[in-house]
């Protein structure tokens, strides 16, 4: 059995789909805070309630599930955590600390928990950022997933509990909206193209950021997750990288499709955020030790994010006529 904890966030509604395809609906347990919109992700397998601060509530479900695997994925992004500083640190580290301890106590096999490029900061080199380099972040998000890296380490030299992570960029994928982040632009630019032919962007225009498409995003988390133990040397979090780009270049891809497609700028609080981060990542540990390798560059996410959306699109007109 396998346990996904904010299984209905943007990456979780993702990863318990994938999840099900590839180990069947039954063993895959989806666990939120609140109930899911998607009908699919309530109905399609099991579902439960929880708090990830609620420890008895934890406790219950190892107990009722013995889960051999837990993807815990939940937490509040950079802008959310910005704006409930508290919260964020709480949320992020004791919900993270509550999964590592039950993880043990429970001997689960292998724990899955996302990092982000949002652990390196201001005084980082930002060009190819190095696997180990100098992290400052300052942001509440950064700080709490730097902290969080650490714990999976001490976790892992102390209790030999085999948990896994990777400092995800900006994540853009057609089947869940982003919740909170500063990397949303990306994902909202493609919606609005659609509906409006126009979008406002809350970042500037030469504000370059790593990216990577969902499908290689699950990809890089289940290849992490089925190498065997002994090609894993890194145990804080390791980068991955598949592109870097900037809102200008994306809606230039964009254009390819829609012409008349027009954006405008109206930077807002997230753009400290990102000038904080790097423009782009070096990879290799993860391309040494487990062979990771990105499938997807921004014109060729641009044209699936597209055919997907209008696919989307055309559905609910139908349904509507
Ligand atoms: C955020 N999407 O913007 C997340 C991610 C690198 C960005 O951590 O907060």
């Amino acid at each position: 059995t396998v346990l996904v904890i904010g299984a209905c966030g943007q990456l979780g509604i993702e990863l318990t789909y994938e999840l099900r395809q590839r180990y069947g609906a039954s063993r895959v347990i989806a666990a939120d805070v609140r109930l899911p919109q998607q009908a699919e992700l309530r109905d399609a397998g099991p579902f439960e309630l929880l708090d990830v601060l609620d420890r008895p509530r934890l406790e219950a479900l190892m107990q009722q599930y013995r889960p051999r695997q837990i993807y815990h994925l939940a937490a509040l992004l950079s802008a959310t955590a910005e704006k409930n500083p508290q919260l964020g640190w709480r949320l992020n580290m004791d919900g993270l600390l509550n999964v590592l301890d039950a993880a043990v106590a429970y001997q689960v096999a292998q724990v899955y928990w996302p990092s982000s490029i949002a652990v390196f900061g201001p005084a980082t080199p930002r060009h190819q950022t190095p696997q180990l380099t100098v992290m400052n972040p300052n942001t509440v998000y950064g700080i709490s997933k730097l902290a969080g890296e650490q714990w999976c380490e001490w976790y892992h030299q102390k209790y030999g509990l085999d948990v896994r992570s990777l400092r995800y960029p900006g994540l853009i994928g057609y089947k869940s909206l982003p919740g909170g982040g500063t990397t949303d632009y990306a994902v909202d630019i493609y919606h609005q193209a659609l509906a409006n032919r126009t979008y406002e962007c809350f970042l500037k225009e030469d504000t370059y950021l790593p990216m990577m498409y969902m499908p290689d995003a699950l990809k890089a988390t289940l290849d992490l997750m089925h190498a065997p133990a002994d090609q894993i040397t890194v145990r804080s979090s390791y980068n991955v990288s598949a592109m870097s780009f900037s809102p200008a270049e994306i809606a230039a891809s964009i254009k390819r499709h829609i012409p008349d497609f027009s954006i405008t700028y109206k930077s807002d609080s997230r753009q400290q955020i990102a000038d904080s981060w790097p423009a782009s990542i070096n990879d290799a540990q993860a391309r040494q030790d487990w062979q990771w390798q990105p499938s997807y560059d921004l014109h060729k996410m641009t044209d699936d994010m597209l055919a997907h959306l209008q696919l989307a699109q055309s559905e609910v007109q139908h349904a509507a006529l």
